[in-house]
């Protein structure tokens, strides 16, 4: 990650919808199969991938406008289509560490939801196409699921105190997982929360 700037002016940067690169670019980030490996539902699928070598599932640029007293972050996430057995790309997800911090997603090309949860198990999802913009509350873990045939790109605006907290997504996953039946998006109760 390149220095933070400590903007004490407006300031504006180049933003490509379509590619959701800034100009400048302060923070990229690649995952890939191996990041979310355990995330998936199909570990025969996943070990099969990572065997034949590893797969950029979504790309993440963040732009944090930070001044002396807001932490204002803009986020873009490219997710790639695919999937890992029959369940689509996603991204990891996660709560944020504070639980007074929302969130703005801004859905500007191609198609799938976004399942959000709180720690108590009230599930929400949202379908996604380009266009929609959905409010996370605070406390709602977080996640995006890519079910179309092309890139799913989305803005985030979050605040840089929110911090993530990734491990409980990691360790049980939402309450529905995402595949693919009969040729369509199937939202089917996560085999991990029976176990
Ligand atoms: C987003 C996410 C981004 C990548 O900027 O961080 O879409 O998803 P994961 O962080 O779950 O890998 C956001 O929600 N920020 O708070
Ligand atoms: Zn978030």
């Amino acid at each position: 990650m390149k220095l933070i700037p400590i903007y004490s002016k407006p300031v504006s940067v180049e933003f490509d919808p379509t590619t959701g690169e800034f100009n400048p670019c302060l923070e990229l980030q690649h995952r890939r199969v191996s990041d979310l490996a355990a995330m998936f539902s199909d570990q025969p699928a996943v070990q099969a991938i990572l065997a034949g070598g590893d797969r950029l599932v979504y790309d993440v640029r963040n732009h944090p406008f930070i001044t002396h007293n807001t932490d204002m972050v803009l986020g873009t996430t490219v997710i790639y289509p695919g999937k890992v057995g029959t369940e689509y790309h996603m991204t990891k997800g996660h709560f944020h560490q504070r639980d007074d911090q929302p969130e703005l997603y801004h859905c500007l090309q191609g198609e799938g939801f976004l399942q959000m949860e709180t720690r108590a198990g009230d599930y929400q999802v949202a379908a996604w196409h380009a266009g929609v913009i959905t409010h996370i509350p605070p406390a709602y873990a977080h996640r995006v699921v890519n079910t179309g045939a092309g890139p799913l790109v989305f803005v985030a605006c979050f605040h840089m105190a929110a911090g993530h907290d990734y491990a409980p997504v990691a360790a049980r996953g939402f309450k529905f997982v995402i595949v693919e039946r009969d040729g369509q998006p199937t939202a089917l109760p996560n085999p991990r929360r029976s176990a």
